[in-house]
């Protein structure tokens, strides 16, 4: 069982959701959303036309990818790409094209909580890189990160898709810290970033007229019921987002249509939900370039460089270990 990145430390995934569950402003993490069918859902959140995140990061490595390589600070020691969240790395495929013209760059490590991800970027990589090595690992990435730098080589470390922007703002904080702590003074680390942008765009972005978005969210409580062996009724429940352009944050919420009580079969525990009560589920937050200077160089990184796509609507930004 992996631990729950978001919520406390060990404890077991159920223990996690229900801790959640009986605060005062309820909360699932969101880690939970990336399960089997979470993931096949997010997939079809990246197809939508009004999710621009994909195209733009897209645009960025494949575009701008020979000169991500040519920024990096390796000269022609060897190096590895460890990716945190790789998913189904459809747009990591675009930059490592790129990375493979020198032969310094020594192989490809993945890691993501789902294993169907990794699996089919696996497959996707030996058709279309067939000389890459390839090493997916399933896990958490706070917990495999240390164990998988390599003592003798350079890292570049990626976290695409603004997964970054997940994470509360001290979280964040830890998180880069620990980054910094992980990889080796001369390591590279390369961030996607989403930047604040006309607040409409962002609201559809997180609240499709498809609907796409809502079924994501309520699949956390499908998921529990097939798990945790709870009664959770989906159609009890509505999907709410709303974008805050000041604080740069969406935040999107369940919302219990009655008053209700959901049990918990397995933990023989039980939660009530008062009508038009709330579970927070995400807090997807969009930057602008002060704020992630900040946050790099508050980290111990130095030497940023930043591409943005066409419509500056999202940034990778390669900083380097100091
Ligand atoms: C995978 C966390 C980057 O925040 O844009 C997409 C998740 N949620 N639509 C994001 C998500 C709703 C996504 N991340």
């Amino acid at each position: 069982m992996h631990r729950n990145p978001i919520s406390e430390e060990s404890l077991t995934d159920e223990n996690a959701v229900l801790e959640g569950l009986m605060r005062k402003e309820k909360y699932i993490s969101s880690y939970f959303l990336y399960d089997r069918e979470g993931s096949r859902l997010f997939q079809r959140i990246m197809k939508m036309p009004e999710y621009y995140l994909y195209e733009a990061e897209f645009e960025i490595l494949s575009e701008k990818g020979d000169e991500i390589r040519q920024a990096l600070p390796f000269y022609k020691k060897p190096y590895k790409v460890i990716e945190l969240g790789a998913g189904d790395g459809s747009k990591t495929v675009e930059l490592l094209r790129h990375l493979m013209k020198n032969e310094s760059f020594k192989g490809y490590l993945p890691i993501d909580i789902s294993s169907e991800a990794t699996q089919e970027l696996s497959i996707r990589l030996a058709k279309e890189i067939p000389h890459l090595e390839v090493n997916p690992i399933h896990g958490n990435y706070d917990e495999e990160l240390a164990r998988l730098i390599p003592p003798d080589e350079s890292v570049l470390l990626l976290f695409l898709g603004s997964n970054i922007g997940n994470f509360t703002s001290g979280r964040m904080r830890k998180l880069m810290k620990g980054f910094g702590k992980d990889l080796k003074s001369g390591d590279a680390i390369l961030i996607g970033f989403d930047l604040k942008k006309h607040p409409r765009l962002i609201q559809k972005a997180y609240d499709d007229v498809q609907g796409i978005t809502r079924a994501f969210n309520l699949n956390l409580l499908a998921r529990f019921n097939r798990e945790f062996g709870a009664d959770f009724q989906s159609d009890q429940f509505d999907f709410y987002s709303t974008y805050d352009p000041v604080s740069g944050e969406v935040r999107s919420y369940l919302v219990s249509l009655i008053n209700q009580e959901v049990h918990f079969l397995s933990a023989g525990r039980k939660v009530t939900f008062e009508k038009n009560e709330l579970i927070h589920t995400e807090t997807p937050k969009k930057f602008d370039v002060e704020e992630i200077e900040k946050l790099f160089l508050d980290s111990g990184f130095f030497d940023l460089q930043i591409w943005k796509d066409h419509n500056d609507y999202y940034a990778d930004v390669l900083a380097v270990r100091r």
